[in-house]
């Protein structure tokens, strides 16, 4: 057996939606923030991200988050999140994932009923709050970044779909959110290359005329997911087809989009302070969101969502490179 790189990691998956929680082999990665370690490792270190998220090690729906030490003094951990698209700024199942692996794997000082973690992530301060019982997360709370409407029933040119309405709002990522009859597709998996279609055609209609800017984190300047809503969806009970660049479905309901979604809700009156918001992905796996305080992002009127999910370790590993491996960046297939 030869090496080049020996990463190690454990696996997990929230609601459906794996994370693969690198714990070792990566270093630290320069930058005096989160976000300037992410922009760093998107400009000299993504190979790495490949490597993990690519074909034969991961696969077209893949998605994970490295540890690195917190660059505040107030987070236990930093992370930065991967996936076969790129480093997103948050990434909600993602951090129930890290939380329960920190917690299970006995990298936070664990207490019970709740162990409290706070991270470090490219979009500011998350905090996990995780329920254990004997050692093992039940489930895990995360209270998410600010998070608020870009704007309300706007519309955009859809080349082959015509004019599509939707609205856009920002929960960690930017998401569109597009009701599914407006491209006359059935909420029905059989259907999902078409839907995954119209998905791809919305996003980049809207990043060519309209693309969204966050005012205060550096780089975050594209919308790459669109929240198909089901019919018969309501302001207590959401059922979604979530499209992501470049070509696939969220498993899990969602993290950075039900709170997206609850701010678009908010926004409109039709969702209050301290009330549950159950939203359901294409798997039917949910999450229960809740907004809890109201706030605002250079000067943009703003909540605070909290989301509330399981995650389940998978397995642990060490990812190898073999110095001959003709693929050192795995593919996409
Ligand atoms: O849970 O925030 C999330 C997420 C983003 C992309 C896939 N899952």
């Amino acid at each position: 057996m030869h090496s080049s790189r020996v990463i190690s990691a454990v696996d997990s998956h929230t609601d459906g939606m794996p994370t693969r929680v690198v714990t070792g082999g990566v270093g630290v990665i320069p930058g005096a923030t989160m976000n300037e370690r992410r922009l760093h490792f998107m400009a000299e270190l993504d190979d790495l991200r490949m490597l993990l998220m690519n074909e034969p090690r991961g696969h077209a729906a893949m998605s994970g988050a490295i540890l690195q030490p917190s660059t505040r003094p107030d987070c236990d951990w930093g992370v930065l999140y991967i996936e076969v698209s790129g480093c997103l700024p948050m990434c909600g199942h993602g951090t129930i994932g890290v939380a329960t692996v920190l917690v299970e794997t006995g990298m936070v000082e664990v207490l019970e009923p709740v162990t409290t973690i706070r991270l470090d992530t490219p979009a500011g301060l998350v905090i996990a709050r995780v329920a254990v019982t004997d050692g093992h997360a039940d489930s895990v709370t995360i209270e998410n970044v600010p998070s608020y409407v870009v704007r309300l029933d706007d519309t955009v040119e859809v080349p082959g779909y015509g004019t599509i309405p939707y609205s856009l709002a920002f929960g960690g990522n930017f998401y569109a959110m597009v009701d599914l009859d407006a491209v006359q597709l059935p909420f029905d998996r059989a259907r999902q290359q078409e839907i995954l279609q119209a998905g791809l055609a919305i996003m980049t209609a809207i990043n060519d005329t309209a693309p969204p800017s966050h005012p205060t984190i550096d780089g975050v300047d594209h919308c790459h997911h669109v929240e198909f809503i089901a019919p018969g969806s309501t302001a207590e009970h959401s059922r979604h087809a979530m499209a992501i660049h470049p070509g696939w479905f969220d498993r899990s309901p969602c993290g950075t989009g039900t709170s997206a979604r609850m701010a678009e809700l908010w926004g409109r009156g039709e969702l209050a302070l301290d009330t549950d918001f159950v939203n359901e992905s294409f798997i039917g796996s949910r999450f229960v969101g809740r907004l809890i305080a109201e706030t605002e992002v250079a000067g943009i009127p703003a909540v605070i969502p909290t989301i509330t999910g399981r995650a389940w370790v998978t397995g642990t590993a060490n990812y190898l490179l073999d110095p001959s491996d003709p693929f050192p960046t795995g593919f996409q297939f």
